[in-house]
């Protein structure tokens, strides 16, 4: 009896950890459906991939790890702020490609309408995120 209940255990362990398997392996974590895996995604909740019209594709001007479409964090403090928002300023109208938030090639008012939606918090969130 107490053989059988061990084999009808770990029967149904083998069938769960199959299930946990064949799960994982029909289906790839694209949080944003950008075509970037998560695991792989600079911007892991906000679409920025090559299937993203109008969006950076992955860019990174300022190479910390979070793609520029989530990344309203210009002086790498970790947190979107005012003193970010100086630099925008700062740097409005120019082709500064760290504040260039939508990859179109000039810091314009659709940096800062993204910037707005960035304000407060983190940068990220990305796979790569240091
Ligand atoms: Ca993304
Ligand atoms: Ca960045
Ligand atoms: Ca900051
Ligand atoms: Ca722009």
């Amino acid at each position: 009896m107490r053989l059988s209940l061990l084999a009808i255990a770990s029967t149904a362990m083998l069938a769960l950890g199959m299930i946990v398997l064949s799960a994982n392996a029909g289906s790839i974590d694209d949080t944003d459906s950008d075509l970037i895996p998560d695991v792989f995604d600079n911007c892991s909740a906000v679409a920025n991939g090559p299937g993203t019209a109008g969006q950076c594709n992955q860019v990174d001007a300022d190479g910390d790890g979070f793609g520029n479409t989530c990344d309203g964090d210009f002086n790498n403090d970790n947190v979107v702020t005012g003193a970010d928002f100086s630099i925008l300023l700062a740097v409005f109208g120019t082709t500064d490609p760290v504040s260039d938030l939508n990859c179109d090639g000039v810091v314009t008012g659709g940096d800062f309408s993204a910037f707005l939606s960035l304000f407060g918090g983190a940068p990220g969130p990305g796979a790569t995120a240091i």
